[in-house]
């Protein structure tokens, strides 16, 4: 076991169309890569941070910070993945930034050990079903013709990003349009407070799966409350960073699912941890997307693989975000994804995409 180097990579990949949120609209995805470097393999984590702090307070130059002075002077020669989860626990919360180190870490060790993400972290489906997150539209004509693309490629469920002044109604059109079958669900990353549950509760007339992340992630209070007022099932995203935050909400029934990222909660080993949880409980999971390219992508399905994700996730194809993946691109087959089964996350970046990224740091790691 070596590992000899660690090099930050960034880049920019350019969205096919602008995702618009509660909090914001992005056009393209600046990108941060660890590379762990050992003597024969070499492991790939992508930050999940985006470049402004809005999702969450994390945000990408700061990651670049995290990592370089904090978290690459925990790894030696020989550390595991575990090994630097347990030394990075006094850092607090920078989740995105050690789910980053976390994930190169893991990748090289498992393929050292000839093993994949997918058997490491107990998976038990060969592909994902697979559902697509949709922005903010100019105009419910636009959602629907999105919508209506979408499904014709074959995607298993839809999420609306949602916010106020445009809600009921988008939910109330794509019934109308698609149907009641139509597995169906909205996010509004935080963006209404309490005051406006008689509101939400106009949604429980259409049988969505859920309502992701409807109040601030501080506000746990706010969620219980909420949960009481409306039958729709409250998920929750922002608010869920460790299995600590993921026990206490499902105890206090601040939600009664969870949508699951492996860079909010601080790493695939800590993902495990609330999967095992909630599938203990009988709490229904899926998991969220961050725009990832490839390598993220990679590692995700891996994670969605496992038994407690039984709602379709955030893992779109390749195509729904860039022209150019940096690794071979995943498509959809039959509204699924198939999980990369071959040695650790199973696919690395395409030579002809790194060059157009830059080498950042390149940091020597002692060896023990
Ligand atoms: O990767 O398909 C994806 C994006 C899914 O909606 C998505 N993510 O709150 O769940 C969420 C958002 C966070 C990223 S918004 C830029
Ligand atoms: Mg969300």
């Amino acid at each position: 076991m070596t590992l000899s180097a660690v090099e930050l990579w960034r880049g920019e990949i350019e969205l096919v169309t602008p995702f618009r949120t509660s909090f914001g609209t992005e056009v393209s995805r600046e990108l941060l890569y660890v590379h762990a470097v050992g003597d024969s393999h070499s492991g790939w984590g992508e930050c999940v941070a985006m470049v402004d702090p809005n999702y969450s307070s994390e945000y990408l130059d700061n990651c670049v910070q995290v990592i370089s002075r904090f978290l690459v002077p925990l790894l030696h020669g020989d550390t595991s993945a575990d090994d630097f989860i347990f030394r990075a626990a006094p850092i607090r919360g920078n989740y995105m930034s050690k789910a980053c180190v976390e994930a190169a870490l893991l990748d090289l060790r498992l393929r050292e050990q000839s093993v994949s993400l997918a058997k490491f972290l107990g998976a038990t489906k060969t592909r994902v079903a697979s559902g697509v997150s949709v922005g903010i539209q100019n105009s419910l004509d636009d959602l629907v013709r999105v919508v209506g693309e979408y499904l014709a490629l074959g995607y298993l469920r839809v999420k609306l990003k949602i916010e106020p002044g445009s809600d009921i109604e988008l939910v109330k059109t794509i019934r109308r349009e698609f149907g009641d079958d139509l597995l169906l669900q909205v996010d509004a990353n935080a963006a209404y407070t309490v005051a406006d549950a008689e509101h939400l509760k106009e949604l429980d007339d259409f049988n969505l799966l859920l309502i992701e992340q409807p109040l601030p992630e501080d506000d746990l209070v706010g969620h219980i409350k909420l949960a009481k007022i409306i039958n729709t099932p409250v998920c929750l995203d922002e608010s869920i960073t460790s299995i600590e935050t993921a026990r206490g909400a499902l105890d206090l029934e601040a939600c009664s699912i969870i949508n699951i990222k492996p860079g909010r909660v601080g790493g695939y080993l800590e993902a495990k941890k609330i999967h095992d949880l909630c599938l203990s409980r009988g709490v229904p999971v899926w998991c969220g997307g961050m725009l990832e390219t490839g390598i993220g992508r990679a590692a995700n399905l891996a994670l969605a693989a496992l038994p407690g994700f039984t709602l379709p996730g955030d893992i779109s194809a390749s195509a729904r975000y860039f022209a150019r993946d940096i690794t071979t691109p995943f498509v959809l087959v039959n509204g699924h994804i198939v999980v990369p089964n071959t040695v650790g996350i199973g696919i690395e970046p395409l030579p002809e995409m790194l060059v157009n990224f830059r080498k950042v740091e390149t940091f020597e790691v002692v060896s023990n």
